[in-house]
């Protein structure tokens, strides 16, 4: 039986996030780092591998990418990091430049791969891969929204305590400045959050805009504070790389691109969608509200303007 192979291009401080909760999770039997910068890859690997003594057997090992060739997922993150005060969309242009080399050596060497691409700005980096790779656009997802809706969990299970695997819906569209809360999704345990008591706490609607305030300024903070961030982007991959490796079906918001959908196309951008190990199986369309409709299209629009000046 062929073993589960997980390729992760970038071994900087995503990549090696990443890297520790697939390992942590033990979702493969082999990882492989590949880096510009192979010494630390190197370092990375090494140093992960020597707590198999205590986790059990993943073998985790720089590479090149001719080293990917078997790897059922392959993860980028590779690309200049996101500088204080510096925007997702500013990273545009340098991201783009290196996004074309790596897809040649992608498609070169691994075809068939399903890829997931964690650079910013996402979305269009998603969509960049896509154009330039000669792989089905089903089987390269963006992790947009995830990370933010995992956020607005995080914060929402904190304010009504309870357990996050209890909140349902999502944060839809860029990954960056025009996302928003598609707050007719969100419920917990079945009760829509806007508008309602929940679970005895009533509804405040200045502490719901201030607490979705927390999740668009989430990155921002952090990076101020600590200069990147990577453990929540890192439990983000982990979770897709065992949806897309074993196949549960799961629905997600991440980064696709939409043919019409929702009346936007030719765009990669966040909505649920279903995920297996083909890839995106399904785009889930949502009962939106006007105002979430309107929004998502600015969110396409912006995305879309950026894409214009960008020479592929
Ligand atoms: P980092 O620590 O600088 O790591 C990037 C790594 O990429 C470095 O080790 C580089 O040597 C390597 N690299 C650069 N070019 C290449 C190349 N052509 N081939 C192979 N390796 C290369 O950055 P960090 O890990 O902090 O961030 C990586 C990317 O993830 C950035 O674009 C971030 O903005 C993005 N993030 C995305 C998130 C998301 O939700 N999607 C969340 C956090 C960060």
């Amino acid at each position: 039986m062929k073993i589960k192979s997980v390729g992760i291009v970038g071994a900087g401080n995503v990549g090696v996030a990443g890297a520790y909760a697939i390992y942590l999770q033990q979702l493969c039997s082999e990882i492989i780092l590949v880096d510009l910068d192979k010494a630390r890859a190197e370092g990375e690997a090494l140093d992960l591998m020597h707590g198999q003594g205590i986790t059990g057997r993943v073998k985790v090992k720089a590479g090149d990418y001719a080293d990917l060739t078997d790897c059922d997922v392959i993860i980028v993150t590779a690309g200049a990091a996101q500088k204080p005060g510096e925007t997702r969309l500013d990273l545009l242009n340098k991201n783009a430049a290196i996004f074309k080399s790596i897809t040649a050596e992608l498609d070169q060497y691994a075809p068939n791969a399903i890829v997931v691409i964690a650079s910013n700005p996402v979305d269009i980096l998603t969509y960049i891969f896509q154009e330039l790779s000669s792989r089905p656009n089903s089987k390269v997802i963006g992790t947009g929204t995830v990370l933010d809706t995992s956020r607005l969990k995080s914060l929402l299970s904190e304010h009504y305590d309870v357990d996050p695997a209890s909140i349902h819906g999502y944060i839809l569209g860029e990954h960056g400045d025009s996302e928003f809360a598609a707050w007719s999704t969100i419920t917990i345990g079945g009760v829509s959050v806007v508008g309602n008591e929940v679970l005895g706490i009533a509804y405040n609607q200045q502490d719901i805009d201030q607490l979705y305030e927390h999740v668009k300024s989430a990155a921002y903070k952090i990076i101020a504070a600590k200069g990147y961030t990577n453990w929540a982007i890192g439990v983000v991959l982990a979770k897709l790389v065992s949806l897309l490796l074993s196949d549960r079906a799961s629905v997600q918001p991440i980064s696709v691109r939409l043919t019409g959908e929702y009346g936007i196309k030719d765009v990669c951008i966040s909505v649920p969608a279903k995920i297996g190990i083909k890839g995106v199986e399904q785009i889930v369309e949502l009962n939106l509200s006007k105002d979430e409709l309107r929004k998502l299209r600015i969110s396409a629009d912006v995305l879309k303007a950026n894409l214009a000046g960008i020479d592929l």
